[in-house]
């Protein structure tokens, strides 16, 4: 028992020195250490008692050493997050109120993760609190087949509302690269492009995706603490997509759902597949087309929905909604830290509600059967 703890302390303490893990595994491997120096006294003491203090010295410079490795391993790596270390000195900006603002809608989950909807954020604060910080955002989108159709809109939109005047490293996933459009970006941003192989299904383009954010993020991110956000290429930016949606785990209200009792949603409903949401569970039902959040925390999302999809394909399952259930399933049991209302994925076929005053982002309108190599 002794040996596993230490195990797997050292397993925590090297993977808090890439970087890898977050603040609560920090925690976490905390709790390890701490039981570690515990073992490690009680290993002392009850060896002192059977030997007769001839080991004493030797073993209590041991502990010594080990505790200021691990004490000094823990103050090394201690990451600044973006997350809680929100310095605003000196800024301009309205004062807030906690009697007035929006009424029309709810701005605060169950679990008390803000739900962003405009008017309850100051744009000018956030960005004030955020611009010296160095962030990077990378965005993944993939346009595969003819949904390269849908690039160049999405690319030149988002130079126009997708965090303007932040670093933004956009990965376009296509397996046409040439038919790539050329856009104009601003300093501070740039596309990479990769090369994926197109499929006879639209169920596997899309479902695939979590599986290439996941490689990406440990291809190319792994010591980065930074964000990122998965978007599907049909679809346009109409307003400000910025810093009021960063978090830990972020996702998007499906436009289509939100007014419904959860007994409607779409979820799997089937109890055999790894996607099941059960009746009675779940709390909103969730865009497949817009999620993010820190680096870290979409691996572990992505990781757990292409897991779980592969899973399900070997018991010959396919969720109702392919990664998008996947999605719904994990956040339900993993609460995002903050939830996007609607405006951040609309509908273009929608009417706009009233409680949606901005359309930041919408998915266009589209003829799946013209599109979709499949039907
Ligand atoms: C929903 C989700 C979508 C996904 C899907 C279920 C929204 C707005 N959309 O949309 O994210 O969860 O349900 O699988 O929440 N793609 C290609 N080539 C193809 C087919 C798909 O590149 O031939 C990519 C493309 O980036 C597209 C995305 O996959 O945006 C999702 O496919 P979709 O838009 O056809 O899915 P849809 O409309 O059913």
């Amino acid at each position: 028992m002794r040996t596993q703890t230490g195990v797997s302390a050292s397993v925590c303490l090297v993977e808090l020195h890439a970087g890898l893990i977050d603040s609560q595994c920090l925690l976490g491997a905390h709790a390890e250490i701490t039981s570690v120096i515990t073992l490690c006294r009680f290993d002392v003491t009850h060896r002192d008692r059977e030997t007769g203090g001839e080991m004493k010295s030797c073993r209590a410079a041991g502990l010594i050493l080990l505790v200021a490795l691990l004490l000094g391993a823990a103050a090394d790596v201690f990451p600044v997050s973006h997350e809680f270390h929100l310095e605003a000195e000196h800024l301009q900006y309205k004062q807030p109120s906690i009697l007035q603002g929006r009424n029309d809608v709810v701005t605060v989950t169950p679990w008390l993760a803000p739900v962003v909807w405009e008017g309850s954020f100051d744009p000018v604060l956030l960005d004030g609190i955020y611009r010296p910080k160095n962030i990077s955002i990378t965005a993944t989108v993939f346009a595969v087949g003819k949904y390269i159709m849908f690039l160049k809109d999405f690319l030149e939109t988002a130079e126009q509302h997708f965090f303007v005047g932040f670093n933004v490293h956009v990965y376009v996933f296509t397996d046409q690269p040439k038919e790539v459009p050329r856009v104009q970006m601003a300093a501070g941003r740039k596309l990479t492009v990769r090369s994926v192989l197109d499929s006879q299904r639209w169920q596997e383009i899309s479902a695939r995706r979590m599986e290439l954010i996941q490689t990406l993020i440990e291809e190319r991110h792994r010591n980065i603490m930074d964000y990122i956000f998965c978007l599907d290429v049909d679809s346009r930016f109409h307003g400000r997509w910025g810093t009021e949606s960063l978090g830990r785990l972020v996702a998007v209200i499906h436009p289509g759902y939100y007014k419904d009792p959860r007994s409607s949603f779409p979820y799997e409903r089937r109890p055999v597949s790894r996607a099941y949401v059960a009746p009675g569970e779940g709390d909103f039902y969730y865009c497949g087309g817009a999620f993010g959040g820190l680096l870290q925390e979409v691996h572990l999302l992505a990781r757990t929905c292409h897991r779980n999809f592969k899973e399900d394909a070997r018991n010959n399952i396919e969720a109702a909604w392919q990664e998008e259930s996947h999605l719904n399933r994990y956040m339900w049991v993993n609460k995002p830290s903050k939830v996007l209302s609607p405006e951040y994925l609309w509908q273009d076929f929608k009417p706009r509600n009233p409680e949606v005053h901005i359309v930041r982002f919408s998915g266009v309108v589209k003829n799946y059967a013209k599109i979709r190599p499949n039907v």
